[in-house]
């Protein structure tokens, strides 16, 4: 299953780099608020889901532009983000990526992030680990803040995100070496389990954004959680991750700037 996946992420890949140089004659939509969709965007979901279908015709789809299809007829539910990073990919800002998990019975088992500009394929399995073009992943050491390196996104569309944003940006701030906001938070991910990062937050992100991610994260021995330190980061859309030994300090940090609309309030 993984090996379709990376079939998959490729071919979506291919079609995403062949459009690079003409972006501006693409048809652009506003889906909402700072919220755009291409042609890219659905003709490369339009090519994942064909490739996953043909191998596994009774799997259920939940892609960003498809929607979902089938989820209450099979176990097996494929989460897709065809063009992670849309923003940047308008701008001719390389940096976005390919997203695709494999659910079954609601815990993600595979995963592939694919950075197709510099062919970088990020891969996960639960129990055998994260690899990036084939190479074993690890997450950092880093102990504490200091010198640390995080990711984060800022929130775009929900205004009502950013003053408590900016409390948790502003005390991350202090202590890290540095903070980046690269746009794609399937790539911020799996920089995540690659050791590029130390460790990454973002508010109010979509399942199909995060879904690889999360699995490459923990395959590489990180840790993932929303923010208050639960589970219920899909649930939210709220994630808080890095490596084991700094994790908990970040949620310290984050911890005083939650209001009652971030934290998680469902069963
Ligand atoms: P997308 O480009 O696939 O939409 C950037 O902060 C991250 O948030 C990206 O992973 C981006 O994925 C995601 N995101 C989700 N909804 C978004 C939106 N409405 N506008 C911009 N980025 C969005
Ligand atoms: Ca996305």
């Amino acid at each position: 299953m993984l090996n379709i996946a990376v079939r998959a992420a490729r071919a979506a890949g291919d079609i995403i780099v062949r459009a690079m140089d003409r972006v501006d004659l693409l048809n652009i939509t506003v889906k909402s608020r700072n919220d755009f969709v291409s042609d890219v965007d659905r003709q490369a979901e339009h090519e994942i889901v064909n490739i996953l279908l043909r191998a596994y015709p009774s799997h259920a789809i939940l892609g960003e532009e498809h929607g979902a299809q089938g989820l209450a007829q099979s176990d097996y539910v494929w989460v897709i983000d065809p063009l992670d990073g849309t923003t940047n990919f308008l701008h001719g800002f390389p940096q976005f990526a390919v997203s695709i998990a494999l659910f079954y019975r609601g815990k993600v088992e595979r995963g592939v992030v694919y950075d197709p500009v510099r062919q970088e394929l990020f891969t996960a399995e639960r129990g055998a680990g994260a690899a990036l073009n084939n190479r074993r992943l690890r997450v950092t050491k880093q102990k504490g803040l200091s010198g640390a390196l995080l990711g984060t996104g800022i929130p775009f569309k929900d205004q009502s995100y950013l003053d408590p944003y900016l409390g948790m940006l502003k005390a991350l701030l202090k202590d890290a070496a540095g903070i980046r906001r690269a746009g794609s938070a399937a790539l911020d991910l799996a920089y995540v389990a690659a050791g590029r990062f130390d460790g990454f937050w973002e508010i109010g992100l979509q399942k199909w954004d995060m879904a690889a991610g999360v699995l490459l994260v923990q395959e590489a021995g990180g840790i993932v959680s929303d923010l208050e330190g639960g589970d219920a980061y899909f649930e939210t859309g709220n994630i808080v991750t890095a490596n084991p030994k700094l994790h908990t300090p970040m949620l310290e940090l984050i911890k005083p700037h939650l209001t009652e609309q971030l934290r998680y309030r469902g069963g």
